[in-house]
C-alpha cells in the first residue's frame, strides 16, 4: 500500500472520548517506550507526527490519526492508526494504571471498526510478562494481529537471525509466522507491515 497523508485527528483519554467510526482502525500497542510513536511515523513517512520520547510514558492516551492510502489494489482507502498508551510504565499511579486497564478493555471490546493490532516488543529483550499477557489478550479476542520486533538496527548483523529464532519460538504456542523484525532508524521491516495492514483492510 502507498501512503498518500496522514493527520492527528485527536486524543481520547476515556473510552468514551472515542467517536464512533466505520473507517478501519489499526492500533499500535506495546511496553513504554518501545517505540509505537516511531514505528507509525516510520509506516507514515512522517519525522514527527506521532510523539516520540526518550522518557517513557509519552504517550498518555489513545491517539488518534486519520490515513489516506492507496491500497495493493490501487484503491483509495481511508483508516485510522490508533497509538496506544504504553503498558508497564512504573511512574503513573495506582489509579492511573487501572485507568489505563479499563481504558483497553473497553477498547478491544466495543471498538466496532478495529480491524487489527501490531503488537510492538523490543528485538532486544526476551518477552517480558506483559508483553505475553497482551498477546495472549489480544489472541483471545479473536482480532488480527501482527508482532512488530523492532529497533532492529541496534543488534549486530551476526545475532540477528538467532535472536528473530527465540522470539519466534517464544511466541511459537500462538504464531511464530506473525513476527516481523523491523527498525523505525532504516525502515527495514515496512513494507511487510504495511503489506499485512493492506490484507487486513
Ligand atoms: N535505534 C532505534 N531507536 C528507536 C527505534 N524506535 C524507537 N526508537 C527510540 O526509542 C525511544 C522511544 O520511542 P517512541 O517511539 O517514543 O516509543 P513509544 O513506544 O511511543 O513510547 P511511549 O509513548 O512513551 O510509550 C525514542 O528515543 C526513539 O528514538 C528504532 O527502531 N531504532
Ligand atoms: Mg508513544
Amino acid at each position: 500500500m502507498r501512503i498518500i497523508n496522514s493527520d492527528f485527528s485527536y486524543s481520547a483519554h476515556l473510552s468514551d472520548q472515542l467517536k464512533p467510526s466505520t473507517l478501519p482502525e489499526f492500533a499500535f500497542i506495546g511496553r513504554s517506550n518501545v517505540g509505537k510513536s516511531s514505528l507509525i511515523n516510520s509506516l507514515l513517512n512522517r519525522k514527527n507526527l506521532a510523539q516520540t520520547s526518550k522518557k517513557p510514558g509519552k504517550t498518555r492516551a489513545i491517539n488518534i490519526y486519520d490515513v489516506v492510502c492507496y491500497d495493493n489494489n490501487n484503491k483509495k482507502e481511508k483508516l485510522h492508526f490508533a497509538d496506544l498508551p504504553g503498558y508497564g510504565f512504573a511512574r503513573v499511579s495506582r489509579k492511573k494504571q487501572f485507568n489505563w486497564k479499563e481504558l483497553m478493555e473497553d477498547y478491544i471490546k466495543f471498538r466496532n471498526n478495529l480491524s487489527g493490532f501490531v503488537i510492538i516488543v523490543d528485538i532486544r529483550h526476551s518477552l517480558t510478562k506483559k508483553d505475553v499477557d497482551a498477546i495472549n489478550w489480544i489472541y483471545s479476542f479473536g482480532t488480527p494481529f501482527i508482532i512488530a520486533a523492532t529497533k532492529r538496527d541496534k543488534l549486530k548483523k551476526s545475532k540477528i537471525k538467532s535472536i528473530t529464532k527465540n522470539l519466534k519460538s517464544e511466541i511459537n504456542p500462538i504464531n511464530p509466522q506473525r513476527l516481523i523484525t523491523f527498525s523505525a532508524k532504516t525502515n527495514f521491516g515496512k513494507g511487510k507491515i504495511l503489506n499485512w495492514i493492506d490484507s487486513n483492510i
